[in-house]
């Protein structure tokens, strides 16, 4: 096992990475930008290193400056969270140069399926049903429109080197194909330096299922149950709950399998999660594979007892998975809603500033996963996370009830956040039968842009 590890994050994933840490007695080391000088993690972490200025370029994604502070404190390994340098092939290459473990998958499976085109290829050679659409990048209009010809409209445009969103085009003719394939291109080369596209047949109204999976270096695989995230606005995922509404004990199992054997399929080793989308007949589609720890992890964790951080810690040092696939028990339900520091009335404008007051819910079942406190002032350089509240009871209407009441007892005064809307969603008596998908939110808005 590691006797020390760097922390390359901040926010509410530094402290809980640490707090994985010191229960499994790892020192930890935390970075810091100048911005954060007051951050949390901070204060809980061993040792700590200032690695720049605010802007993250120079610090949370200075390659350079992480790896000096590894040196410099003996650290054996980095977890680099989520965001920021988690899912950055060359980083996890340069770590593992400097004889500084990466603790995540190898820089060959990151690589792999952070291209797109690459990772749906890969996955259907697995056997993975693919979602129809072009066979590779597609580069000209004609090309383009062949595509179109054999699927028909709607059709999405996403970027090769994409993920969550960017570069996404919907279109609905010919006329709309060929100018979307151009602005999505230069998108994609402003966002990712890569301006290829492909095209897939357009799914209304699906929902986003999230397979929860860990692969150690052994060739032993588990599954970890689904979370539905379709709750998302501007592809940014607001409320998450495991079990799904829509998927039943054979369609779990059939979603796990196939996800085990996409994993094993390339020798992934570390936590990981297969996403798919699920049409409203209840057929499902290979999307993408995310290999970092996610944002919503602390759902499949409140489920199974499994924490999945240390677990993607000790696959890093090299354990075997002691879990077998019969071990994993998912019991009850559990339930994530995101506090954002983002006021709903100005289009969910981010609303950084000082917290006067902060009161933390608690009580039977209620977690909340954070970094501020009464007196902290959320920087404006970073993202809008403030808190997580997740909840979880034997069902799914007992953990919505437990949250309306979590959400109720969060003060974070005087910042706007997303709690009163969570509250409206939860509440929603669609939302409440778990009738949505991921075109829900619109309802909410005038205009849901994409
Ligand atoms: C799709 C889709 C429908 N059809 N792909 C991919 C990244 C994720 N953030 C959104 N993604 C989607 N990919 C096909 N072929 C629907 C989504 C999608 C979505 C699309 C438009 C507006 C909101 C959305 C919310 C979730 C998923």
């Amino acid at each position: 096992m590691f006797s020390k590890i760097l922390i390359a994050n901040r926010g509410e994933i530094a402290v809980r990475i640490i707090r994985a840490c010191k229960d499994l007695g790892i020192k930890t080391v935390a970075v810091y930008s100048e911005a954060d000088k007051n951050s949390l993690h901070l204060e809980f972490a061993d040792e700590t290193i200032c690695i720049g200025k605010a802007n993250s370029n120079d610090s949370y994604l200075n390659i350079s400056r992480l790896i000096s502070a590894a040196e410099v404190t003996d650290s054996d390994a980095i977890h680099p969270g989520y965001g920021f340098l988690a899912e950055n092939a060359y980083f996890a290459e340069v770590c593992e140069s400097c004889g500084i473990k990466f603790i995540g998958p190898s820089a060959e499976s990151i690589r792999l399926m952070g291209d797109k085109v690459q990772a749906k290829k890969t996955m259907h050679k697995a056997g993975i049903p693919l979602i129809p659409g072009s066979k590779g990048s597609v580069k000209s209009k004609e090309e383009a429109l062949r595509v179109a010809k054999k699927l028909g409209y709607p059709l999405i445009l996403k970027a090769k080197a994409g993920g969550g969103g960017k570069g996404m085009r919907i279109c609905h003719s010919d006329v709309r194909l060929i100018s979307a394939l151009l602005t999505a291109q230069s998108e994609a080369e402003a966002a990712f330096g890569d301006s290829e596209i492909y095209i897939e047949k357009y799914i209304e109204n699906p929902r986003h299922i999230e397979v929860q999976i860990a692969a150690d270096n052994y060739g032993n695989a588990v599954y970890f149950g689904e979370r539905d995230c379709s709750i998302q606005r501007r592809h940014q995922k607001i409320i998450e709950e495991t079990p799904s509404p829509a998927i039943n004990k054979r369609l779990r199992k059939k979603l796990g399998e196939i996800s085990l054997k996409g994993v094993k399929n390339i020798n992934y080793s570390s936590v990981g999660t297969v996403e798919f989308l699920l049409d409203s007949e209840g057929k499902f589609y290979f999307m993408e594979m995310n290999t970092r720890i996610q944002v919503e992890h602390p759902v499949t964790e409140e489920v199974t007892g499994i924490d999945l951080v240390k677990l993607q810690i000790r696959i890093a040092a090299g354990e075997k998975l002691k879990l077998r696939q019969d071990d994993v028990n998912i019991k009850g339900a559990a339930i994530e809603c995101r506090v954002n520091a983002e006021d709903p009335d100005k289009g969910f404008l981010p609303s950084p500033g000082t917290i006067n007051f902060c009161y933390i819910p608690g009580g039977k079942n209620v977690r909340v996963d954070t970094h501020v406190y009464s007196g902290y002032n959320i920087p404006p350089h970073y993202d809008s996370l403030v808190a997580k509240v997740i909840t979880k009871a034997d069902t799914r209407s007992e953990a919505l009830r437990n949250m309306d009441r979590a959400l109720s007892e969060f003060i974070i005064e005087p910042i706007k956040t997303t709690i009163p809307f969570c509250r409206s969603v939860i509440n929603d008596p669609d939302f409440k039968r778990g009738k949505y998908h991921t075109g829900f939110l619109s309802k909410f808005f005038d205009n849901q842009e994409e």
